[in-house]
């Protein structure tokens, strides 16, 4: 097959006065950040549904970028077309992960059995290209929202047998996720959720979730899958309301159906904002509970109210969003996966360069920038002496449960008054940030 990107060649960093768009001016991928290269802090990957699978259709509009190599059919010879032209891609951008549902690599079949089949056959090219380029699956998971079968919901179907066909696609992903070494296996809720409650019963559906999920982790241990299971936070859209609405709704859910310990959360950055929270909110809730796990890196639009998935380019967010996940102790199993897509009219196989290198760039500033607020200490330092009290004394005995209700009052009458606060200083903090961005 002839090259998919003839005239890109490996993309380099040059540092940011180089003025060549197909360089990366801030990610080099050795260089040490806080003693560790900035290729295993970040971790990224393509998101193959997007960058290999969007040909740019909207509800208004048809396809505008059916890219060279893609004869636009379902046939196999075209699945593996693509993989090699994806690899081609992984390699020339100098990524070392990508993600995939199922049906974006393989096609779907007339039955079961026979999806089951082409997914075989492109995983035979997938491992190839895998063996020679070392490029491996940062998660794998499976399509549940796109067939029509699966319109009122996978897991929480009001059918039965949707369940049952949920759970063997899910089955036969994992054992694609054993054979291709990935990192992880993912859920995202497409459908899990409802449209009107008139024809719901959400009792009966979130158990049936918790069900699928509980099977999930049987089977994960009868076929050897070591990695981690994600969940995908999601308010909202193609649902009116999804079960999975934020990583406090998730924290829940993983918590009353005892799955805390298999799980850990995949935020990303658009499904925050949908929630109504901010992306580094959802990081930070995550890390505090101790499920964070991975990152969907993407953008959605101030000024638009649904999932735009635009490629990352704030600094302000990367910056926030990588001070949180050093703080966390960075990724382990996860990565950045870049769940976006290119502009309907950026139509040329070059615009899918040009997208993923700002992208990895945005990062790779937010990683510096965060390592020098994290090194300069004032941000940090902060917070030590503001929660003092609970250091010793009744703060100390609160934690600790030493003291209840009962000593607190006799406490705070004889005290009379509390110890003042001292100030928040909330524009000197933001100051902070803006100073090193
Ligand atoms: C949809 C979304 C998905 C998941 C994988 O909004 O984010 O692509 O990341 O199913
Ligand atoms: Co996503």
């Amino acid at each position: 097959m002839a090259e998919a990107f003839p005239d890109v060649k490996k993309i380099g960093h040059e540092g940011p006065d180089s003025k060549n768009p197909l360089s990366f001016k801030h990610y080099n991928p050795d260089e040490l950040v806080e003693g560790k290269p900035m290729a295993e802090h970040l971790r990224f990957s393509v998101a193959y549904w997007h960058t290999f699978r969007n040909a740019g259709a909207d509800p208004f509009g048809q396809a505008t970028r059916l890219m060279p190599w893609d004869d636009g059919t379902d046939s196999l010879e075209n699945a593996a077309n693509r993989v090699r032209s994806a690899f081609e891609f992984f390699e020339k951008l100098g990524v070392r992960y990508y993600c995939f549902h199922d049906r974006d690599v393989a096609p779907e079949g007339a039955t079961l059995a026979e999806s089951h089949k082409n997914f075989d056959e492109v995983v035979k090219v997938i491992k190839s290209e895998q063996e020679r380029t070392g490029v491996k699956p940062l998660w794998v998971t499976a399509c549940l929202f796109a067939h029509p079968r699966y319109m009122h919901g996978a897991a929480t179907s009001p059918n039965a047998d949707v369940f049952a066909y949920a759970a063997a696609q899910v089955a036969k992903a994992m054992e694609v996720a054993v054979e291709l070494d990935a990192a992880a296996y993912l859920f995202w809720g497409g459908r899990e959720g409802y449209k009107t409650l008139l024809n719901t019963d959400m009792g009966r559906e979130t158990d049936h979730l918790g069900r699928f999920m509980q099977m999930a982790v049987d089977y994960k241990k009868q076929i050897g899958f070591s990695g981690p299971m994600y969940l995908e936070p999601k308010p909202k859209e193609p649902t009116k309301h999804q079960y999975d609405f934020d990583s406090a709704a998730c924290y829940a859910f993983l918590q009353r159906y005892d799955l805390l310990e298999h799980f850990r959360l995949n935020i990303e950055a658009n499904h925050a904002t949908l929630a109504g929270h901010s992306f580094v909110h959802e990081l930070e809730f995550a890390a505090a509970v101790g499920i964070f796990g991975s990152v969907d890196a993407n953008r959605g639009d101030l000024l638009l109210g649904w999932d735009t998935d635009q490629f990352p380019t704030d600094l302000y967010d990367t910056t926030m969003a990588m001070l949180t996940i050093l703080k966390a102790g960075g990724f382990t199993t996860g990565g950045l996966n870049f769940d976006a897509h290119v502009a309907r009219e950026s139509f040329e196989p070059v615009d899918l360069f040009h997208a993923h290198i700002g992208g990895m760039d945005a990062f790779a500033r937010g990683l510096k920038i965060a390592a020098a607020i994290r090194a300069d200490g004032r941000l940090g330092d902060f917070l030590k002496p503001r929660y003092a009290s609970w250091d010793s004394g009744i703060g100390a005995d609160i934690e600790t449960g030493k003291v209840g209700f009962g000593e607190l009052s006799e406490y705070m009458l004889k005290k009379g008054e509390i110890s003042p606060n001292a100030s928040g200083r909330v524009e000197m903090l933001e100051n902070i940030i803006n100073e090193h961005i």
